[in-house]
């Protein structure tokens, strides 16, 4: 069910309770800022959630409130995650999927890391 993301961040969802290891992931990376982990219904072969520790709902709450250092440190992770998995210079494609329209199931701010194969067209 996709979620409203202008709701204030419940701290029982999901990634929050994977962030603080109460149910098991399959972390492929993590640092001040951020963890990343394995999608649990990957859509591509390689197909990796990069999430803020910090709580936020979505990307526009995220890129509304967090701090300079917290987005700066996020996006450096993304990118990280991506090099560490081989990726460059083959390429991947990122997606942050953001309120209802969107799809957004989950309402912690992760960004979808998809690579592996060609991935067509956006949209499709
Ligand atoms: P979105 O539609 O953008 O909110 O995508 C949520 C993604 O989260 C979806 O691809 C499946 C993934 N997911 C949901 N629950 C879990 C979980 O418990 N563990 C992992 N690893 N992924 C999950």
């Amino acid at each position: 069910m996709p979620i409203d993301a202008t709701k204030p961040y419940d701290d029982q969802n999901i990634f929050a309770k994977i962030l603080r290891d109460e149910i098991p992931s399959s972390r492929v990376y993590e640092d001040e800022w951020a963890i990343a982990f394995h999608d649990i219904n990957a859509q591509a072969p390689i197909h990796i959630l990069v999430i803020p520790r910090g709580p936020y709902v979505s990307w526009d709450d995220f890129s509304a409130n967090a701090s300079a250092d917290e987005i700066a440190g996020f996006i450096r992770a993304v990118g990280t995650v991506a090099r560490d998995a081989g990726l460059v210079p083959r390429g991947y494609r990122l997606l942050a999927n953001t309120g209802r329209q969107a799809g957004q199931e989950v309402p912690h701010l992760h960004v979808h890391l998809f690579a592996g194969q060609p991935l067509g067209p956006m949209l499709a």
